[in-house]
């Protein structure tokens, strides 16, 4: 039975949610010239008024917003609402360039766990559940969105955090939890812990997880599945809209519902600028509608992906999202070719290894080398050098079918790689280009 936390709205008719949107865009807009300076001179210098937005048909008319804004306005500079009406901030992790401070009103903290609620209900979370929060809290978003989620659902909630392990497992024994919220890394690091204490699915109450926060592929997804016994649902957001929530996956598992309520969704050109009709690939824009203390107009977030508003049989009305596709500004190109990390980790885990790797990029004497170094698993683990080398020939093969490029595979022990308890670091890229 698919369980919904807002089921008005979650499944309200196409022509409800476009009402919601032309109301809240227009006032939306007319809030951020009002209170933002710099969103009206970015709009003066477009020629633009409010009344130029009458509807979320005149969106495109918008200007943009990008990482490069957000820096310029630090700190303050975007805020639309007196601070002493301003509650939290929260931040970016910080993969990659300078950290995000992003504002919040009590109002817009309620909304944004409401959405974690959806998400949290989507993985089949009721009061009954017990729900482990082991994404960060703090400065990240992952550990406040989804503890704001699990309390609205009513789940007995854990808020865990990050880091140590075998007490995650212990409180998911000896708590029962049902439900585990984490980086799809550390999910698969706590399933592979669990094996090395002797546990097995059948020996934890767990049943669902909920894991976001950065890329994962379909066949890490079915290796989490395996190794946790339960159901791996992805979640999708960043800081500058809120966090976790954006969008959420359902019972369909086959992409992630975008809250439309709250966020009008575009894909663009990431050269151009032109918006792309549905089904196209392109960077991913949102709009976010709702949001009091921080309201980004048509906000760049360099996630490539693609949209599709497709029936649900799920129920649920809202536009689903694809699994992100890499980042227009994450993108690899070695000798010439586009490569996302994930393709590469697709290989991998076809051919069966853990998705424990580092990508090694280099430039020597002018040309560029790709170096992957993976993991065995306990199980494939041999110093037999021939054995070895079969093996690293396999991944190199299957790497040229995937990329079309010679790429270096060297296979390390068991657990040389270091872990992470948060976003993994795939990508070292050495070249100073
Ligand atoms: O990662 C918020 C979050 C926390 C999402 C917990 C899900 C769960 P940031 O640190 O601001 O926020 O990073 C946002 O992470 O633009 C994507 O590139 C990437 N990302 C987030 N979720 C996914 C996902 C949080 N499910 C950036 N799949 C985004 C792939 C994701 N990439």
């Amino acid at each position: 039975m698919e369980r919904y936390y807002q089921p008005e709205i979650e499944c309200a008719s196409r022509e409800q949610i476009k009402a919601w949107q032309d109301e809240r865009l227009v006032k939306q807009v007319r809030h951020v010239w009002d209170n933002v300076p710099y969103y009206r001179k970015k709009m003066e210098e477009k020629g633009l008024t409010p009344d130029d937005i009458q509807s979320s048909d005149d969106l495109h008319k918008l200007p943009f917003v990008t990482k490069a804004d957000l820096r310029e306005a630090y700190p303050y500079g975007l805020v639309a609402k007196p601070l002493k009406e301003c509650v939290r901030i929260q931040s970016t992790s910080g993969t990659t360039g300078k950290r995000v401070v992003a504002f919040y009103t009590q109002h817009d903290i309620d909304l944004w766990e409401d959405c974690c609620a959806r998400a949290i209900m989507a993985a089949g979370g009721t009061d009954e559940d017990v729900c482990q929060v082991s994404y960060g809290y703090g400065l990240f978003t992952g550990g406040p969105g989804l503890n704001g989620g699990s309390h609205k659902v009513g789940c007995l909630t854990i808020p865990t955090s990050s880091g140590n392990t075998e007490r995650q497992i212990m409180f998911i024994k000896d708590l029962s939890a049902t439900i585990l919220c984490c980086t799809p890394s550390y999910a698969a690091y706590i399933g592979e812990t669990m094996k090395e204490m002797g546990l097995t699915p059948d020996q934890i109450p767990l049943k669902a997880g909920i894991f976001g926060a950065e890329a994962w592929s379909e066949e890490m997804r079915q290796d989490i599945q395996n190794t946790l016994g339960i159901k791996a649902y992805d979640i999708y957001g960043l800081t500058e809209l809120s966090g976790p929530g954006v969008s959420f996956e359902c019972s369909a598992q086959t992409g992630m519902h975008i809250n439309e309520d709250h966020f009008i969704a575009e894909i663009i050109d990431p050269d151009t600028g032109e918006v792309l009709p549905e089904g196209s690939k392109g960077e991913l824009v949102f709009t976010s509608i709702t949001k009091e203390a921080f309201p980004l107009l048509r906000y760049r977030t360099r996630d490539i992906c693609m949209l599709t508003r497709e029936k649900c049989s799920c129920g649920r009305t809202h536009v689903k999202m694809c699994k992100p596709m890499g980042r227009s500004d994450d993108m690899l190109i070695i000798r010439g070719v586009n490569v996302f990390p994930s393709q590469i980790e697709t290989v991998l885990l076809n051919h069966g290894y853990p998705a424990n790797y580092q990508i090694i990029v280099d430039r020597v004497k002018n040309t560029d080398t790709l170096d992957v170094q993976v993991e065995m698993t306990p199980e494939m683990f041999t110093d037999n050098m021939g054995e070895i080398a079969k093996r690293q020939k396999e991944l190199v093969d299957g790497l040229r079918s995937m990329l079309g490029l010679a790429a270096k595979v060297t296979l390390v022990a068991p657990k040389s790689i270091v872990r992470s308890e948060g976003k993994a670091v795939r990508v070292i890229d050495k070249r100073k280009i």
